[in-house]
């Protein structure tokens, strides 16, 4: 789905801010039409914002279902003769959305943006009202997985994987404008021709531009692509074509060097749309066990991330955004996974535009029983018709559809993730996840694909990794096997690397660490210490040096984050190598250390 923006004919207007909320614990909202008026008894609730953390008490915090947003706004007197859109970047896990009366769209998946055209439901100049139901609740068929139980105190969402589930608007909602004949989506290829690593390149842009609306079939596109300073370095006509630029700027880590490709869709003299879409040209291809970004290897060093800060929980912010880009440079981080979801398109943008290499990967997390367990759910067979079934597998191919659809332009991503951790050693797993890896490059010729391997499918039991170009595998010896024991951990750490590196594939550790409690110390090498966080990151990095297949680790986890209530965790996840709110433990030094050398 194309991103809306200001250009020469469109408009776009943020819709964040405080909105009416009301939290509907009966599920009657719907039945009682909360839509058709003013939300009765409502509070103010800030959007980009999960709502779990906003209010005292337990009662918002685990609520299972509904909660309703409401606002008016007014569209532009200048907007008559124009398409107008509504658009949510997120509604975390599914959403049921109103003009006035009227509904105009439902999207299932918590982490993708979704739109709905209300030109005919809205007058220019005159204000109308917008109403959001957002359910938050994971069920056998949702991404992820998750159950609602119900017992005698009410509803209870149970669910397998290890963040907390915050639900409500994350990310801003727009109202945008466009003509009503349109660019509808835009696909860019990047590519060079002949050796990338010559001293002068000649990239390729591979562009097509799909058009809409009443005018569409007799318009006519025109792109321009334009450098840093404005300067025009190609142009072609119609709605596809092959752009070629001499002694390009190549887009490479740590310089995020963008073209803009200035698209015209004209009629006779007239400009009916224009929008304008960045390019980073770059190569990615993995090779043997080298995975190349310009064609020179490139290992990965950074973080598993979340979307998770203190009161407002998932939602997006700029200030912590760039903050923690910030420290990301400052620790000498050059890539990140969106470990387990995708995540705002903000970030996604600083990634292009800073040349910071992503993992981009689908919000399917949780399909495994014996990660559940640890967490303290148990479930007996992950995949069967009961459980995660065809029906999850229909969301899960519309999660990698959409997010695909919405990241497909960026050059910061350069592989894609489309699950973490499923059980990947039965057959079952293996009937699941086939079509979904068929579907993947089908999507996307051209990026590498994986999914990120769990320590209970080994290399000679997964059945999943040869159908991935690199091999991510998150493993914790010294933490969840060999606890404690680090000279026991790093000798099993180094014979599963062996067989691994056997594959040929390029391996990456996108997940290690153990959870630190800041400003606990000890000399006698304990668990939950600084001390030993950072005696576990050296082993891990010893063991990492002795392998050439090895290309990249993330450690787990930037920072300190929140999760379900359970007897593994207090207070949440504490592998971060910072807080939550983002101080350094020892780790960070000595991470810092080890990617800048400072
Ligand atoms: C994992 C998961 C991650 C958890 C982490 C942990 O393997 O991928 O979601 O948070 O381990 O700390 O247990």
């Amino acid at each position: 789905m194309l991103r809306h923006q200001d250009s020469a004919t469109r408009d776009l207007r943020p819709l964040t801010g405080l909105w009416r909320f009301r939290p509907d614990p009966d599920g009657v909202g719907r039945e009682e039409r909360w839509y058709a008026g003013g939300l009765a008894g409502a509070i103010d609730m800030p959007v980009p914002a999960s709502y779990n953390d906003i209010v005292p008490g337990r009662e918002l915090r685990l609520h299972v279902g509904d909660v309703w947003y409401q606002r008016t706004a007014r569209i532009p007197r200048g907007w008559a003769d124009q398409r107008v859109v509504l658009r949510f970047d997120s509604a975390t896990h599914r959403a049921t959305v109103w003009v006035n009366e009227t509904e105009v769209v439902f999207h299932e998946g918590g982490y993708t943006p979704f739109e709905a055209d209300i030109t005919g439901l809205v007058t220019p100049g005159e204000e109308f009202r917008i109403t959001a139901a957002v359910d938050n609740r994971l069920t056998w068929e949702s991404i992820p997985p998750g159950m609602v139980v119900e017992t005698e105190h009410g509803p209870r969402q149970k669910y397998m994987h290890d963040f907390f589930n915050y639900a409500g608007l994350h990310r801003p909602v727009w109202l945008a404008s466009t003509p009503t004949t349109y660019v509808s989506d835009v696909t860019v290829v990047p590519g060079v021709d002949g050796d990338v690593t010559a001293d002068s390149v000649t990239g390729t842009v591979d562009y097509t531009v799909e058009v809409e609306g009443p005018r569409a079939d007799a318009a006519q596109v025109r792109v321009r692509l334009l450098d840093h300073s404005g300067t025009e370095v190609a142009q072609g006509e119609g709605a596809h074509g092959i752009l070629r630029i001499e002694d390009v700027h190549l887009w490479g880590p740590g310089d995020g060097y963008q073209y803009d490709l200035a698209i015209e869709v004209v009629s006779g003299d007239e400009v009916v749309d224009s929008y304008v879409q960045k390019v980073g040209v770059r190569t990615v291809e993995v090779r043997g066990h080298e995975f190349l970004i310009n064609g020179k290897p490139f290992y990965f060093q950074g973080f598993g991330m979340h979307e998770d800060h203190l009161a407002r929980g998932k939602g997006h912010d700029d200030t912590s955004m760039v903050n923690d880009f910030q420290i990301l440079d400052w620790i000498g981080a050059n890539s990140f996974r969106t470990s387990h979801y995708p995540y705002a398109e903000e970030v996604m943008d600083y990634a292009d535009a800073h040349g910071i290499v992503v993992i981009d990967e689908v919000g399917a997390v949780g399909m495994n029983g014996s990660v559940a367990a640890v967490l303290g759910v148990n479930i007996d067979k992950v995949f069967s018709p009961d459980t995660v079934s065809e029906a999850t597998r229909e969301t899960h191919a519309q999660a990698i559809r959409e997010l695909f659809a919405r990241d497909k332009n960026r050059p910061s991503v350069v592989l894609w993730s489309i699950a973490n951790e499923p059980e990947s050693h039965t057959p079952e797993s293996e009937d699941y996840f086939k079509p979904l890896f068929e579907l993947a490059r089908e999507l996307d010729p051209h990026r590498p694909i994986g999914f990120v391997n769990v320590m209970y499918s080994t290399a000679e039991t997964c059945r999943l990794a040869k159908y991935g170009d690199v091999i991510m595998i998150n493993r914790y010896y010294g933490w969840y096997a060999q606890s404690g024991d680090l000279p026991l951990a790093e000798d099993a750490l180094r014979a599963e690397l062996a067989l691994w590196a056997a594959q040929g594939k390029p391996i990456l550790m996108t997940e290690y660490g153990a959870d630190t409690v800041a400003g606990l110390h000890s000399l006698t090498g304990t668990m939950w210490t600084e001390e030993y966080q950072t005696e576990y990151l050296d082993m891990h990095h010893r063991v990492f040096d002795e392998f050439p297949e090895l290309q990249g680790e993330h450690v787990w986890n930037f920072a300190d984050f929140e999760t379900s209530l359970g007897i593994v965790r207090v207070d949440g996840n504490k592998k971060g190598a910072f807080t939550r709110d983002r101080r350094p433990k020892a780790a960070a030094h000595l991470l810092r250390r080890r990617w800048t050398g400072r």
